[in-house]
């Protein structure tokens, strides 16, 4: 009981994730969902230990989007087949309570199937799907994919994403890919209207189903006409079916040439700097709200300086919620 509550040692932890030691993975996983002071401590520490250089411009974190029964599980399993035939080291995160039964199941499943060949060490998956509402979880899933990317050339976290509550996956991720299914209007609305943040890869899985899929292809097609990502890359839509493998190989590679536009585009590290700012303003806004972000000196300039600064982004957060609560005291 004692060992399991102990603490890891940081920096021994920092460099056996390094190494992609599945043990010790678990192990930070764990302890960067640990909510005691001395286990945020060690987390803190064993964040700013992390090899700098692969957390700014290695390997491709991709976030995986949806309705839920769209085909997200599914779609990342094949995906799983197809980069492990490329000899790529895959981490998975699955944030989506939505399916626990088929698409938690069926993963589980693949998964293990994955583990009985040699190929087997070189995928890791770790759902956060039964700890039932996002909560103060939502918090943790950025720290998570930095100990993930340290890890794997590939880290891929899979979240519902339509409504309010869902995390923002496009706001700590490389690659954001939106699957929708086939008659499915919603998701066409919701990028209409701007309710949906414009994803790198919009995908209609269930091509199987003939007619359907095609159509929505066709107006996802027309509406993306209109819609331009900021960065100025080109959102291209394709369908695929993940029950039958096909059009997979071809959605790796193009979610493998939207990670080479932003190297080619110098987009890559700024993209990373600015997921840092994002989470420490979220949980600073949750915290104190926009009158917390205004005496801290206002979201732009807190931003700029968040997106600067170097060292385990658990300190950056706790000085400024000191920082807060100093000035508060003092006005008060
Ligand atoms: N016909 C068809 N069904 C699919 C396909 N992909 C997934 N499904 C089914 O759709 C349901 C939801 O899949 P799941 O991967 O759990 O979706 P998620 O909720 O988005 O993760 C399951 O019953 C799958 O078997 C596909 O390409 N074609
Ligand atoms: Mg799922």
């Amino acid at each position: 009981m004692l060992a399991r509550h102990a603490l890891p040692d940081p920096e021994a932890l920092a460099a056996a994730v390094a190494a992609r030691d599945r043990a010790a993975l678990a192990r930070s996983l764990n302890l960067l969902d640990d909510k005691r002071p001395q286990a945020r401590r060690a987390a803190s520490r064993f964040l700013a230990t992390l090899p700098g250089e692969r957390l700014n411009t290695a390997g491709h974190l991709i976030g995986i989007t949806g309705p839920p029964g769209a085909g997200k599980s599914s779609l990342t399993s094949a995906l799983i087949e197809v980069w492990r035939r490329r000899q790529l080291a895959v981490g998975i995160l699955a944030v989506d309570p939505s399916s626990p039964l088929s698409g938690g199941a069926l993963l589980g499943d693949r998964l293990r199937m994955l583990a009985h060949d040699q190929g087997g060490s070189n995928v890791f998956i770790r759902s956060l799907a039964c700890r039932g509402e996002f909560g103060g979880l939502s918090a943790e899933v950025w720290p998570m994919s930095l100990a993930m990317l340290a890890a794997f050339d590939i880290v891929l976290i899979e979240t519902v994403g339509v409504g309010q509550k869902e995390i923002d996956i496009s706001k700590m991720s490389d690659t954001t890919c939106f699957v929708a299914q086939p008659a499915s209007g919603d998701s066409i609305q919701f990028l209409k209207a701007g309710i949906m943040e414009v994803p790198h890869i919009l995908v209609v899985n269930k091509e199987d189903m003939g007619a359907a899929a095609r159509k929505t292809l066709t107006e996802l097609r027309t509406t993306l006409k209109k819609q331009i990502d900021p960065d100025g890359w080109q959102v291209p839509a394709l369908s695929v079916s993940a029950t039958t493998g096909s059009g997979i190989e071809k959605l790796a590679d193009v979610i493998d040439s939207h990670r080479r536009w932003l190297t080619e585009h110098q987009l890559l590290a700024t993209r990373r700097k600015r997921f840092q700012g994002e989470w420490i303003l979220k949980r600073l806004r949750e915290e104190f709200g926009r009158f917390g972000i205004e005496q801290l000196g206002g979201e732009p300039l807190l931003f700029e300086s968040l997106t600067q600064r170097q060292g385990s982004p658990f300190d950056l957060y706790d000085s400024l919620r000191d920082q807060f609560l100093a000035n508060w005291k003092r006005t008060t």
